[in-house]
């Protein structure tokens, strides 16, 4: 016989079956099996008839209001499969942490060709450019190498036609630069230039910076004072620095600067030819001639330039022995920047 206890125990087990119902499939099983037509909490309802008339109201009671709450618990567990499934597209689970984005970088030589303009900007310079395709005559002419002169076996030329070439430095730009304004001028230039070499210091495709500052009274002290300034800025207070004697068509007197040698600090080693120094730039007082070539008077004007390998400054910055791993791009090379 039914009595209120076993009725409670009914309800609790219906309670549980609905709550762990996984899917509609589920809920409808339990539904079936309390509430359907032979349902087990149907059948009792059925029952009450035959109770004896005190037990009728009681059981009567307590059965239809565990019926509703079934009901309740049932329509509630619909909802919240429903729910469910409408957060869940095909495929996609939500619940998942987000994919990182891999961030994209600049290159190491954009990195430190910006940071090197930086130095000579915050020292008064302003910044130049000019086309790599270039006249012979700005490349070489102008700067004071004419044809057949032996200086032009210094840098090995992609000529495309006689007169047209592939700029071996960034020198042309001092003078397209000096025939468009008149002195006193302090610029910089940035740029692509293109020699036939490939070892490791040297690439086929380089970067340089130029430098030309013109003046009426600008003296060597201020050329050394400039790179000198540049040198720590770049490498830190203790760099160590050195000035040679050197040959430049352009320039007289001439000079290249050295920067003690950081992968080996020093000793000996293949990336600075066992010297233990490192040639990055070479520099000098603006040759008469080229002044002459730009229409500026000599006897008024002073001037120095350089012109900087990019690349090299990177390697020292960055420890590394081999050049062409700048133009190898790989990934794992270029993230470490
Ligand atoms: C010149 O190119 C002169 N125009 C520099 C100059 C400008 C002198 C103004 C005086 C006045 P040089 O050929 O030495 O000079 O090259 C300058 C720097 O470019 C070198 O110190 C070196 O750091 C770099 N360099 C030269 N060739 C290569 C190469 N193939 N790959 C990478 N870096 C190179």
């Amino acid at each position: 016989m039914v009595d209120e206890k076993s009725l409670e125990e009914l309800k609790k087990k219906a309670l549980s079956e609905i709550k762990e119902a996984e899917d509609e499939k589920g809920l409808e099983a339990a539904r079936v099996k309390f509430l359907g037509r032979k349902g087990e909490l149907t059948r009792i309802l059925k029952s009450i008839a035959q109770l004896p008339p005190e037990l009728k109201p009681v059981i009567g009671r307590l059965a239809n209001q565990i019926k509703k709450e079934l009901e309740a618990a049932l329509k509630e567990a619909q909802q919240e499969l429903k729910k469910k499934k409408e957060s869940r597209l095909p495929g996609v689970d939500l619940t998942l942490p987000g994919r990182p984005y891999p961030l994209g970088k600049l290159h190491p030589i954009t990195q430190v060709m910006t940071e090197l303009c930086e130095i000579f900007l915050r020292m008064g310079f302003s910044i130049a450019t000019g086309p790599e395709v270039e006249l012979d005559y700005y490349n070489f002419e102008a700067l004071n190498i004419p044809p057949d002169h032996p200086a032009r076996d210094m840098q090995a030329t992609f000529y495309l036609t006689d007169k047209v070439l592939l700029r071996t430095h960034t020198s042309p730009i001092q003078i397209r630069t000096m025939e468009r304004e008149k002195p006193p001028l302090r610029i910089i230039a940035p740029g692509k230039v293109y020699r036939c070499d490939s070892d490791v210091t040297h690439t086929p495709m380089f970067h340089q910076i130029e430098g030309l500052m013109v003046d009426r009274d600008v003296s060597f002290a201020d050329l050394k004072g400039v790179l000198s300034v540049f040198a720590r800025e770049i490498f830190g207070e203790e760099t160590r620095v050195r000035f040679r004697p050197s040959y430049f068509p352009f320039t007289e007197p001439s000079v290249e600067m050295d920067i003690s040698c950081v992968i080996c600090g020093g000793e000996g080693c293949r990336v600075c030819g066992q010297t233990g120094w490192l040639e990055i730039l070479g520099a000098g007082m603006v040759h008469p001639n080229v002044f002459r070539a730009v229409g500026y008077d000599p006897e008024q004007w002073v001037g120095f330039a350089f012109g900087l390998g990019v690349e090299r400054i990177t390697m020292l910055k960055f420890g590394i022995d081999d050049i062409r791993l700048f133009y190898e791009n790989h990934l794992r090379f270029l993230e470490q920047f």
